[in-house]
């Protein structure tokens, strides 16, 4: 029967269906409980309402007082943009007008990198889609918005309860004139492993229809041969295509002399005979330094010939000067974060650039006002997030000897603390230092990077050094993530790796010397979907599930699991999604364009003998009485 009614459905018999046409006919997917949408989202509040929300409980709590923030007013229409210019003259074209205009073109991170790096990534769609009117309005000359891919994409269903294609569709739709930008790990996906070559094509090919422009392409041990797959697929797509160097590192210290000037520049060209328009320098870990950042813009811009977009870390405090510098040298790109979500391990800060530039001749062209603007809305949105505040209070100079990415830092701290070390840490950094040298000095980035914090940990924990790793006579039990990329399951890194290590690692065993996408058979893309949809009771799984789902099949399948019971708790405003609601709270949640929930907390009644609590509302003027346990 139920196929029967989707078939007769009007939306799907014109062709018009998404993702969407799921939340929009609940019905047809529902055969035990015929919950509405709006039952299921006010089952979500009185459950966090009554048990808390398991991420925020414990932690700082935003102000009272706060409300759910207003972004500024839109100035105008949208004028166009480089999304304008992209589709008008395609990526070449962008390229092309890259190197011949002056300003320095800035790209805003707020919406990836800031908050993957100073809020553990849990920024929700609520809090960016409402802003992005005002981005493209009053901000109309940003080169990019990064808004998608790195971690954000796996967070979002698994800590935020939403779908990360309705979140790029909703923003790509509020940005008509402005490219969005995404950070694609190569091979890697938007996951921690390697993915069949035809996964990556299709994720590449569904992320390009649903609205990214500018594919920010790297890999994890900068390892060219392996991103030859993905680069392709966004050339095919005719989407920006920006090959990346990760920066580790200093191209001045004699002691690293294998990632010197040299490497940088061949890896450059590499990527340039690759298909690159664009020439990517990430520097994830903001090691770049000012005087390096000058010799190393000069020599990539007149060696390799491509439009250079860089970026980088505030994590040491110097990214500004950096950025200055590599300004001076003619970079042509560089990516900050809005004020309120930059420094630390985030990006420099968006408006001190704009200002630092004000009357030179890299002067961005970017309206202070409109700046202020939104960071101020950004501050506001922030408080909201003070549960996943990382504490970080001041820049730190420590990352020159752990090298650690933006994102990683905070993170592996969590972890130490967790396993009882955070009394450990410069323990941790200095193994974590050991580590990257006993694998023979390799790229630090997703996933390499958890490798060798899962090793440093694993040692310190353990209260192992290096020489004991080393040691042919003791005996090691090596974490499986340090297994799977000695096999060379991430590829190899300029040189390979240490034999020693690798041997005693694999315990004899061949690593892989090939690129390993050479040796994954095909994934059978049909047969996957129709398991995917067996597994969700016959739903329809379109071509943005199916991608969630070959990223990671559990994360996608609880998402979607969690979604038929709570319905689209992504509408609800941030606090309340955290926090639930006090008894006289009024709040509203747009669930589709035009249809609005109402909701109104009355009262919270007392545990029942059954365990469960009476949650009393209205919804839209009308009383609902909603039951759920107390788990607490
Ligand atoms: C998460 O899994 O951490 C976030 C998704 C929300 C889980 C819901 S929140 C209401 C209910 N209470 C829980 O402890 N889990 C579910
Ligand atoms: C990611 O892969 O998520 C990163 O931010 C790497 O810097
Ligand atoms: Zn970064």
């Amino acid at each position: 029967a139920f196929v029967e009614n989707l078939l007769k459905h009007p939306t799907f018999l014109d062709n018009t269906y998404h993702t969407k046409f799921i939340d929009q006919t609940p019905e047809l997917f529902q055969f035990s409980k015929r919950r509405d949408r709006g039952t299921k989202v006010l089952t979500y509040i009185a459950d966090i309402t009554v048990n808390g929300h398991p991420e925020t409980k414990n932690h700082p709590r935003p102000p009272a007082h706060m409300k759910d923030p207003k972004p500024p007013a839109q100035r105008g229409e949208p004028m166009m943009g480089t999304r304008n210019l992209l589709e008008q003259k395609g990526p070449q074209g962008v390229a092309d007008w890259m190197m011949q205009q002056r300003q320095l073109l800035i790209t805003d991170t707020t919406m990836r990198d800031g908050h993957q790096s100073l809020l553990a990534t849990r920024m929700r769609s609520h809090d960016m889609i409402k802003v992005a009117p005002a981005y493209a309005a009053n901000l109309p000359q940003l080169f990019s918005m990064e808004c998608w891919g790195g971690a954000t994409f796996d967070v979002a269903y698994r800590f935020l309860q939403e779908c990360p294609w309705q979140r790029l569709r909703d923003l790509r739709a509020a940005m008509p004139n402005v490219m969005t930008q995404m950070l694609l790990r190569a091979s890697n996906g938007v996951g921690y492993t390697n993915y069949p070559d035809n996964v990556v094509q299709e994720f590449v090919r569904v992320a390009a229809g649903t609205g990214v422009d500018v594919f920010r392409v790297f890999d994890s041990l900068n390892w060219v041969e392996n991103m030859r797959v993905a680069m392709d697929a966004v050339i095919e797509n005719d989407k920006v295509c920006e090959g990346s160097i990760c920066y580790t590192g200093d191209i001045n210290d004699p002691d690293r002399a294998k990632y010197n000037l040299k490497y940088y520049v061949d890896m450059g060209k590499e990527l340039r005979d690759a298909g690159a328009h664009v020439l990517g320098l990430k520097d994830m870990a903001g090691l770049l330094k000012p005087a390096a950042a000058r010799q190393l813009v000069k020599a990539l811009k007149s060696e390799v010939g491509l439009p250079i977009h860089f970026h980088t870390h505030d994590t040491a405090g110097v990214a500004c000067a950096t950025i200055l510098a590599a300004a001076e040298a003619g970079v042509d790109a560089v990516d900050c974060a809005m004020d309120a979500l930059s420094g630390n391990t985030s990006q420099a800060t968006l408006g001190s650039v704009v200002e630092a530039l004000r009357h030179t001749d890299r002067d961005t062209g970017l309206s202070m006002r409109a700046v202020r603007e939104i960071s101020d809305y950004w501050e506001e949105v922030r408080s909201h997030y003070a549960a996943f505040e990382t504490g970080m209070q001041a820049p730190s100079s420590e990352v020159y000897l752990h090298e650690m990415p933006g994102g990683q830092f905070t993170n592996l701290k969590a972890q130490a603390a967790s396993l009882g070390l955070e009394d450990r840490w410069p323990d941790v950094a200095r193994t974590y230092a050991d580590v990257n040298q006993m694998f023979g000095d390799i790229v630090k980035v997703t996933p390499s990077s958890k490798v060798v914090g899962d090793m440093a940990l694993m040692m310190v924990a353990q209260g192992l050094t290096r020489d004991d790793v080393e040691n042919p006579a003791t005996d090691v039990s090596f974490p499986d993530s340090v297994v799977d990329m000695m096999r060379g399951n991430l590829g190899q890194p300029p040189g390979g790796f240490p034999e020693g290590i690798v041997k005693k690692v694999l315990k004899g065993e061949k690593p892989n010397m090939d690129r390993p996408g050479k040796h994954l058979p095909a994934a059978d893309l049909e047969a996957l979907r129709r398991e995917a949809s067996e597994a969700m009771n016959g739903r329809v799984v379109d071509d943005e599930d199916l991608s969630g789902y070959l990223m990671y099949p559990k994360v996608f399948l609880d998402y979607m699991g969690r979604h038929r019971t709570y319905g689209p708790v992504r509408a609800l405003p941030t606090r309340t999604f955290f926090y639930g609601m006090e008894p006289g709270e009024e709040i509203s949640a747009e669930i589709d364009p035009g249809k609005t929930l109402e909701i109104r907390l009355q009262a919270v009644g007392d545990t029942n003998e059954d365990g469960e609590v009476k949650v009393f509302f209205e919804l839209n003027g009308q009383p609902r009485v909603i039951r759920v346990p107390n788990r607490l």
